[in-house]
């Protein structure tokens, strides 16, 4: 992506039929053009009901012309937007009598990257746009809507002060060697650091329930043949989405169904029942199945619930040494003597349920929500991406050996070290050092015209 001062132009609505179509204009050029297109003069924050003309000075559309002046604009350049009906055709020729006075067109995620670099917004609000306008569950819009007002910011600011006055101290007594260090500094020192950590671990655990609001979990239910995958599957899709069958290697085919619980994406795998099979077709699905197990962040290993779970977890850990977390599911709880709860077997969450008459189930996606890292509706989740989720672990890390360093060793050069490198990864998420590279992958994944 390259970074120009030219004047540019996109259609900020979708193409299609609807009742309006909005061209966007942002640049030097704006309201020149503005002017030739539509003989009216732009009035700064105010509306203007004109015709719009193409270069021949015929007429293309009737609407109306909205114009905001620089700096207070979405990009903080002259924004004109022009408003006419929404059709495929309609739009298209008021887009191309805007780009024959010379206008260019403008790059997905152009007008944001204008915003960003003419300091409208930071890049962790920029990636919050696009992720408002992407998300797919209420809890997501609402996470990024709060991140795109800036809260996250307004977190990362406050932590970047804390550690600047730590600096600040630390690095006083780097040039003045000769002062000793006092108990009641080094004491005071510690507490600040220990403030500082608590704010940046309350931070990950907002912002990584907003990166998984927005990228949701991947599940996979696997386990013995007729153990009752399929009809867990149905279950929590609320409908007939698989065959179930009482006869043994029923699924073959991988089946994903994309479900959302409180906001939370889920995207359910059912695979066909792990045995030996001499049947080509059969052996093929367990071979796919041993595939969908790996991918997933969540494994469900589904088995009768006369099954004794503690043998079931040795056997899991010795087929599945590098598969994901898993929590085992005793199905059929409806025939025999137990009721539906949660369990844990040595560190393995046990859920028992049936499939079959739904008992339990509320309790399985709990538990759902619950490993995702999703507590209550998601109600303190940032509009976060998995970029700022490891950007905050770094510098939770580096934070805590500047710690170490001057609280245990001593160490004022290294802790100085340790408290920069903190400060740098924090700076990654607003943006104020980051690759061209970085910019071109984040805007280029927006939409044209924003
Ligand atoms: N009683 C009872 N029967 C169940 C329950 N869940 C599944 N079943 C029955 O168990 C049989 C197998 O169910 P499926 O869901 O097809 O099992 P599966 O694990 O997908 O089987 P494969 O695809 O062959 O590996 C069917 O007859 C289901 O009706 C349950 O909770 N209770
Ligand atoms: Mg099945």
């Amino acid at each position: 992506m390259t970074v120009s001062d030219d004047t540019i132009a996109a259609l900020a609505t979708p193409p299609g039929r609807g009742a309006i179509g909005i061209v966007r204009i942002s640049g030097a050029r704006a309201t020149e053009i503005a002017r030739d297109l539509t003989h009216r003069e732009p009035q700064p924050r105010s509306v203007v009901l004109c015709t719009f003309h193409d270069s021949d000075g015929e007429p293309v559309d009737t609407g109306l012309m909205l114009f905001f002046p620089e700096p207070n604009s979405f990009t903080g350049e002259n924004v004109v937007e022009l408003q006419g009906h929404g059709g495929a055709v309609v739009s298209e020729q008021l887009l191309a009598a805007v780009l024959a006075r010379g206008v260019r067109l403008a790059e997905p995620g152009e007008f944001a990257l204008r915003a960003f670099l003419n300091d409208k917004l930071d890049l962790a609000q920029a990636e919050a746009i696009a992720d408002l306008i992407d998300s797919g569950s209420r809890a997501a819009a609402r996470a990024a809507l709060r991140s795109l007002d800036g809260e996250f910011s307004r977190r990362i600011d406050a932590l970047q002060a804390a550690l600047t006055a730590l600096r600040v101290q630390v690095e006083a007594w780097i040039d003045f060697p000769d002062e000793e260090l006092e108990r009641d500094d080094v004491a005071e020192l510690d507490g600040r650091f220990a403030n500082a950590l608590t704010a940046l671990d309350a931070l990950v655990g907002d912002a990584r329930q907003g990166a998984v609001l927005r990228s949701g979990l991947s599940v996979a239910i696997a386990g013995p043949p007729n153990a009752g995958k399929s009809s867990l599957l149905n279950r929590l899709a609320g409908y007939d989405a698989a065959i179930v069958a009482p006869i043994p290697g029923t699924t073959r085919d991988l089946l994903k169904e994309q479900i959302v619980i409180d906001g939370l994406p889920i995207t359910i795998v059912d695979t066909a029942g792990l045995r030996e099979s001499t049947d080509v077709v059969e052996a093929e699905g367990v071979r796919r199945s041993h595939t969908a197990v790996g991918r997933a962040d969540r494994l469900l290993w589904v088995v009768e619930a006369t099954e004794r779970v503690d043998a079931v977890r040795a056997m899991l850990r010795e087929t599945f040494p590098g598969s994901p977390a898993a929590t085992i599911v005793q199905n059929k709880v409806d025939l025999v003597d137990a009721d539906a709860a949660v369990l844990e077997c040595d560190g393995v969450p046990v859920v028992r349920l049936s499939a079959l008459t739904g008992e339990g189930l509320p309790l399985l996606t709990a538990h759902l929500k619950e490993v995702a890292g999703l507590l209550g509706e998601g109600g303190g989740a940032l509009g976060a991406r998995t970029r700022h989720v490891d950007a905050l672990m770094r510098a939770a890390t580096t934070l805590g050996d500047a710690r170490a360093q001057l609280i245990e060793s001593r160490a004022l050069e290294l802790a100085a070290e340790d408290l920069r490198a903190a400060q740098a990864a924090l700076s990654e998420i607003t943006g104020e050092f980051t690759s061209d590279d970085l910019l071109g992958e984040i805007f280029g994944s927006f939409c044209i015209g924003k």
